[in-house]
């Protein structure tokens, strides 16, 4: 067994053992578990599942937080933490970045790129929007003729459980840490069973920049029955922020139900996007075949159907035939590789389960459809072929479930009416983007669509100010700048007969 540490890479035929971070340290205890590099299939690390004795004194310390040193702090001060946060994250940038890469096996100029930066650019965001926050204040009339002074303090909820996904996990964990703490909640986090390790990481940076104890903690584990349960039914948790599968969000909604907490949910997609046939095709090409293949798909906002103007049909599915086969998949740090594995075996299994579905409801596979052939270490990784279909009904079982894999189906259409009709019959309601040069079609159809982000000629630009969150199935509320602030604090009404 290798030596106890926080996190580090060690040797490579030694895993990096990853405790849980609780009252300021790292603590012994829980039953291990495997964490798998994705792009080989070996274990790199082992973390250890959270029982309920290590769940209930997270909570613990995250009250004793809220109640001392972190609740009575000055917000200047917390401010001043927050960004010492960003600088020390950046100042560990590669020890980040590795670890974001052995857990996801994502390419090495993808999570330089985007998770790294954007872990350390929520902490930056959410200091600052704290800085600045209005007050209500009314004077009223009281019925003896006199005055009375309203005014709303915003407070922080308490304990906040924060519960991520596997596939921006630091990023997508500190958009939701970030702002909880910037308005003084203590948080615990469970991040996703598949990629603990730069959440690890975070507990290492809090300590370093004298983060008081018990305002942040890591649990690991597993959903169901396990530690991420035992957090979202936990009567000492104020609110959940969750992101993940509509059907956990769901779970999680039971779970949190007899103790009423407050919930927030970034959930599924099956993201339209609609190719005009007087949009710029060559940018649509460029701008669609990112967005269906960055991350090998995995992202909540990757649109996975595709409507396409009749008369530049065949011109776009050709472009982007082109883009999938120039993707180079391997191992995240092999020269001009930028497709990655899937994140798990089990996850490729369902992947390619889609695969076969859309072959037996009489697909045209225009490219892909399988497994590449990797040599090396990389013939052990959990890798599928860019894929893209034509010739399938709006209805046919990949054009209406979430596969979150490298794929996309591509349907042909005549009328914007039509094109909108079908991008919007769907349960989900995350994202869309939409390819016109005609002004007034791109207002007309934005305004439209049935999403939280509706895009028109570009996907996944993000102010981190602006309202970010899912309709229909795909998510409970907005976060986001004051969204944010607004989930992750609640008013007190102060009235003063004067
Ligand atoms: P998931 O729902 O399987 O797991 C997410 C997290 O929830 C993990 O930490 C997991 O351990 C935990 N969990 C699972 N069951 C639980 C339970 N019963 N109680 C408490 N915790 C539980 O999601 P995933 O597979 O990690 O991520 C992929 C999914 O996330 C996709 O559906 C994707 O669309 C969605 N997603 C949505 C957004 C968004 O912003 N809307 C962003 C990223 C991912
Ligand atoms: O950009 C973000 O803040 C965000 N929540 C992105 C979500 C990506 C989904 O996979």
């Amino acid at each position: 067994m290798a030596e106890t540490h926080a996190h580090g890479r060690g040797p490579q035929a030694s895993p990096t053992l990853l405790r849980n971070y609780v009252g300021g340290r790292f603590i012994d205890g829980g039953r291990p578990f495997d964490i798998v590099d994705p792009a080989t299939g070996r274990v790199h690390a082992i973390a250890h599942e959270a029982d309920k004795a290590i769940v209930d004194a997270a909570v613990a310390a995250a009250r004793a937080a809220v109640e001392g040193d972190w609740g009575s702090m000055t917000l200047a001060k917390r401010r001043a933490l927050l960004v010492a946060v960003a600088d020390r994250i950046e100042q560990r940038f590669d020890d980040f970045l590795e670890a974001e890469i052995a857990d996801t096996g994502k390419p090495y100029e993808l999570a330089h790129h985007l998770d790294i930066p954007r872990g350390a650019a929520n902490f930056r965001v959410f200091a600052d929007a704290i800085a600045n926050l209005p007050t209500e204040t009314f004077e009223m009339d009281t019925p003896d003729g006199g005055k009375a002074l309203n005014y709303a303090l915003r407070k922080p909820l308490g304990v906040v459980g924060v519960i991520s996904p596997w596939n921006l996990p630091l990023l997508l964990m500190t958009w939701k840490v970030a702002p909880a703490m910037a308005c003084g909640n203590a948080v615990i986090v469970k991040p996703s069973e598949e990629t603990p390790s730069t959440t690890t990481l975070l507990g290492e940076v809090m300590s370093e920049v004298g983060m008081p104890d018990g305002a942040f903690n890591v649990i690991n584990g597993f959903g169901p029955n396990s530690t991420g349960e035992m957090l979202t039914s936990h009567p000492g948790v104020r609110a959940i922020t969750f992101t993940g599968e509509t059907r956990t969000g769901a779970a999680i909604m039971r779970s949190a139900a007899p103790t009423v907490k407050a919930l927030s949910f970034e959930l599924g997609g099956k993201n339209p996007a609609i190719v005009f046939a007087d949009a710029d095709i060559e940018a649509a090409i460029g701008g669609l075949s990112r967005a269906v293949f960055l991350n090998t798909g995995q992202v909540c906002l990757a649109p996975e159907r595709i409507y396409v103007e009749r008369p530049v049909f065949d011109q776009f599915v050709a472009g982007i035939k082109a883009k999938a086969e120039a993707l180079k998949p391997g191992l995240p740090h092999e020269e001009g590789v930028n497709f990655g594995p899937l994140i798990s075996d089990e996850h490729r299994r369902k992947v390619l389960g889609y695969y076969q579905s859309a072959l037996d409801e009489g697909a045209t596979v225009v490219t892909g459809g399988g497994v590449p052939k990797l040599a090396g270490e990389a013939a052990g990784g959990f890798f599928v072929e860019p894929t893209i279909w034509t010739g399938l009904p709006h209805d046919a079982k990949v054009c209406r479930e979430e596969i979150f894999g490298p794929c996309a189906a591509i349907i042909p259409f005549d009328t914007e009416e039509e094109a909108v009709r079908m991008a919007n019959d769907t349960e989900y309601g995350l994202a869309s983007s939409i390819w016109t040069t005609n002004l007034s079609r791109a207002h007309r159809v934005g305004k439209v669509m049935e999403v939280g982000i509706s895009w028109v000629n570009c996907w996944f630009l993000r102010d981190l100010r602006t309202p970010f969150g899912g309709s229909k199935m795909s998510g409970v509320g907005r976060e986001g700048g004051e969204h944010s602030i607004n989930f992750y604090s609640e008013p007190t009404n102060i009235c003063i007969k004067l």
